[in-house]
């Protein structure tokens, strides 16, 4: 029974490292040494290169590094096995903190403070006197990421809301959901968050007509994918002053080439995919369970539907 990590560029020999601590009966492959292909059960993946999974014949199940599982089913040749994906405390944990500085920075007005240091100005009068209270946030997506998110903005005194595709009741919440509670939601939100998963329904959600929704200097921080957003229709949105400022931690092409024009732009601050990193040591726990309960007949945890595309 044989587990392969196919996960290019994602330290594989650390994850080996905890499955020997945590699970070693378990026989682990790192790609590209593969093995005997008929002898692999499992596969443990991130952006598997297309067509490497279908030529396992005896694959069982197929593991998500991470949260999301869009990365699998952008290969066409997905085996038809099952497919779960991370749902972690420490992953969850790393998106909200990645939310709350960044909804922070944008509410105390930070972008500004460090143009006018590299200015050498001492200029307080961009110091806004907003409460929390009065900042209306809003985060689209409120699965486990997004509802973690919201409850820990709205601890900090935020006025939020959330956006998702179905019905949702989040106390303390303003809940919005579908295509007809996408309008009413944006035109209240000045600090947008993105924590969708990417399905044919989100991909380009962000773009030219959904951004003009929001008021007039709002602010975007996109921690889900780079599909979500459409670059002209950002970069337009900038340019405009119809956004202030946006933060993205993901992009259509990772890594971001060199030349992309987001680099250089001075309302655009760009993370490398760091928002939250799934770390072995609490998520090797959770794939050994699922390897131990598929082998056994029972459900699986955190199971991805097909259907949905998360
Ligand atoms: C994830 C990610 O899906 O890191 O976990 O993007």
């Amino acid at each position: 029974m044989t587990l392969l990590i196919i996960a290019p560029g994602e330290r594989p020999e650390w994850w080996r490292r905890e499955f020997a601590r945590i699970a070693p009966d378990l026989e682990v492959h790192c790609w590209p040494d593969v093995g005997d292909p008929a002898g692999i059960r499992y596969a443990l993946a991130w952006k598997p290169p297309a067509g490497e999974l279908s030529k396992l014949p005896n694959l069982k199940l197929i593991l998500s590094m991470g949260a999301g599982a869009d990365h699998l089913f952008a290969d066409p040749g997905l085996p038809q096995v099952p497919v779960t994906r991370v749902v972690d405390p420490y992953l969850t944990a790393g998106i909200s903190e990645y939310v709350l500085l960044h909804v922070l920075r944008y509410h105390r007005n930070q972008p500004v403070f460090e143009a006018q240091q590299r200015e050498h100005v001492w200029d307080d009068r961009a110091r806004e006197l907003r409460q929390a209270d009065e900042r209306r946030v809003g985060v689209m997506g409120l699965g486990v990421l997004g509802r973690d998110a919201v409850e820990k903005l709205a601890a900090l005194g935020f006025d939020v809301a959330g956006w998702s595709r179905t019905e949702k009741d989040i106390p303390g919440i303003a809940c919005f959901h579908g295509p007809d509670g996408l309008a009413p939601f944006l035109e209240r939100t000045e600090i947008l968050v993105c924590l969708l998963p990417m399905t044919a329904a989100t991909a380009d959600i962000l773009n030219r007509n959904t951004l003009a929704r929001l008021p007039q200097g709002a602010y975007l921080i996109n921690a889900a994918r780079g599909g979500h957003v459409v670059e002209a229709g950002l970069t337009d949105a900038l340019a405009s002053g119809q956004l202030t400022h946006a933060t993205l931690d993901v992009f259509r092409e990772e890594p971001l080439p060199a030349d992309h024009p987001f680099w250089d732009h001075p309302r655009i601050t760009i993370t490398p995919h760091n928002a939250s990193i799934t770390d072995p040591r609490s998520v090797v726990r959770q794939v050994a369970e699922n390897i131990r309960r598929i082998d056994a007949g029972e459900p699986l945890l955190h199971p991805v539907d097909r259907d949905a595309g998360y």
